[in-house]
């Protein structure tokens, strides 16, 4: 029996278009992965979707003045459709707003709370006496302390990067309504996260092979010590909290949604359920969740680690019926031109702007080359422009190409047979012999980087190869011997 394999993707929030940065973080790494556990014939499904809740959303639609139902569909519609253009081969692409996903995280958050794993905790959260809204750090606006832009966030400070807290802020107002905010009583689950420290932390010691930036990231969280971490949020948009279980707690549910960073990872399992009823095999998802020898591979962006390599792990281990991720190779960030990637300030290259200009496989192949996996990257579309011209289409597509036609003109379009090999041939076929193994294990081991690089030295060694050999020269001079290049050449290709 082949190996099961689950692959996630981060699913992106459905409040603006995908750019170069997603897809080199999370999401064009996984693709080249899937892809060739796919031709290995492994056992994999591609499991994606749309994060359509949080604050974010609701800020977009009230700065639109539409809903954020409205927002999320526009939005799951577009990626939806650049990830196909852009060749992502999601076996399925789900949505936090289904059903199935309200039905499933609720169901989740039931469990945990039966199995009494959550503490309710009472404390004084800034409210907008005007808007009647509870305000996350996000919509608490005011003056930063440390740089005096009148514009800074209640979590960060957007214009010199200080990471805040909404009491830090001077003259603090509600970027809904502006009205000043007012501390008021509200009521909240938790997870108690320092109870699972121990059993995480053994965890993620069996796993030393893991990429060291976010081992690193690991570590520093547990050397500071885990916190107790609200699970709930009040908020008029998300998965409602079960009105059964708040009852069980003596808590008004009204208004009530499970925090975004709650559902959104469990939406990883409500589209394979989905993905399952959709292949009419209801219990097929279990194989791949229920299964403890399935290789669950989590792709996100270095900013998601802890969300996937402690909170989620920690919600999995508590449910008991899931099994953990097997590596989580999270990716540093891709920058533009030399500058920091930022969708507020509009500083990116958009998908849908791309795919309406040029090929998809040039970008496929830029981004490969230049993946963050180790540390943080840089697109400028000087390298792309280099690697489309120099590489693919000099190299690669040259190689192709000349092969090609070469059959095609002088064999009728056929392979044709071998005969003696000399040293050169001999060369070359020890490297077509080793290559598909080399070249997995590179990107078994999360190397996308090296990976193209090493495939792009055998295509440049197949062209040398082709340029020695000299087919056009021989094709009249030993026919047998201009045979066994074609024949070596077609083989690669
Ligand atoms: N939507 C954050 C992000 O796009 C979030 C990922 C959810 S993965 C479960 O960076
Ligand atoms: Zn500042």
């Amino acid at each position: 029996m082949p190996e099961k394999i689950l692959v996630t993707s981060a699913l992106p929030y459905a409040n603006g278009p995908i750019h170069l940065g997603h897809l080199a973080g999370a999401y064009l790494p996984a693709d080249i992965f899937v892809r060739y556990h796919r031709l290995k014939g492994s056992d994999i499904i591609y499991i994606c979707g749309s994060d359509e809740h949080g604050v974010p959303i609701m800020l977009k639609a009230r700065t639109e003045n539409v809903s954020p139902q409205q927002i999320v569909d526009r939005y799951h519609e577009m990626n939806k459709k650049s990830f196909e253009e852009f060749g992502m081969s999601f076996d399925y692409y789900g949505r936090t707003s289904s059903t199935v996903h309200h039905e499933v995280s609720s169901d989740f958050f039931r469990t945990l709370a039966e199995k009494g794993e959550f503490i309710l905790k009472t404390e004084e959260q800034l409210y907008d006496p005007k808007a009647k809204i509870f305000l996350a750090d996000r919509f608490i606006k005011g003056t930063c302390p440390a740089c005096s832009n009148p514009d800074a966030y209640g979590d960060q400070c957007e214009k010199c990067g200080t990471s805040l807290s909404p009491k830090e802020l001077i003259n603090p107002r509600s970027a809904i309504t502006d009205a000043e905010p007012v501390a008021k009583e509200t009521t909240h689950w938790y997870l108690p996260l320092a109870k699972y420290q121990k059993q995480l932390e053994k965890w993620i010691d069996a796993h030393p092979e893991w990429k060291s930036n976010v081992l690193g990231q690991i570590q520093s969280w547990f050397k500071s010590g885990l916190n107790d971490r609200a699970v709930t949020r009040d908020l008029p948009w998300g998965v409602s909290i079960p009105e059964d279980v708040a009852k069980k707690y003596n808590v008004d549910a009204e208004g009530k949604v499970l925090y975004v960073w709650f559902d959104a990872p469990i939406g990883y399992i409500s589209a394979t359920k989905e993905w399952a009823q959709a292949k009419g095999n209801e219990n097929l998802w279990k194989e791949y969740w229920q299964n403890k020898d399935t290789r669950l591979v989590h792709f996100i962006g270095k900013d998601n680690i802890v969300f996937h390599c402690i909170i989620f792990p920690a919600m999995l281990m508590v449910h008991g019926n899931f099994v953990l991720p097997q590596n989580v190779p999270a990716n540093e960030f891709l920058n533009l031109e030399g500058n920091k990637l930022s969708t507020s300030r509009n500083y990116a290259v958009w998908l849908n702007d791309y795919l309406q200009k040029f090929e998809v496989d040039s970008l496929r192949y830029a981004l490969a080359c230049n993946l963050p996996e180790t540390k943080d990257a840089d697109f400028s579309w000087k390298e792309f422009q280099a690697r489309h011209n120099n590489e693919l289409a000099d190299i690669l597509g040259n190689f192709i190409n000349r092969t090609l036609i070469f059959a095609h003109k002088y064999f009728k379009g056929k392979v044709p047979d071998a005969g003696q090999t000399d040293n050169l041939d001999k060369e070359l076929i020890d490297k077509i012999i080793h290559a598909p193994a080399a070249l997995g294990k590179l990107i078994d081991n999360y190397q996308n980087r090296f990976y193209v690089r090493d495939l792009m030295e055998l295509a440049r060694f197949a062209n040398k190869y082709f340029n020695d050999k000299e087919p056009w020269k021989t094709r009249n001079s030993d026919p047998q011997v201009c045979a066994t290049t074609i024949h070596l050449c077609c083989l690669l290709y």
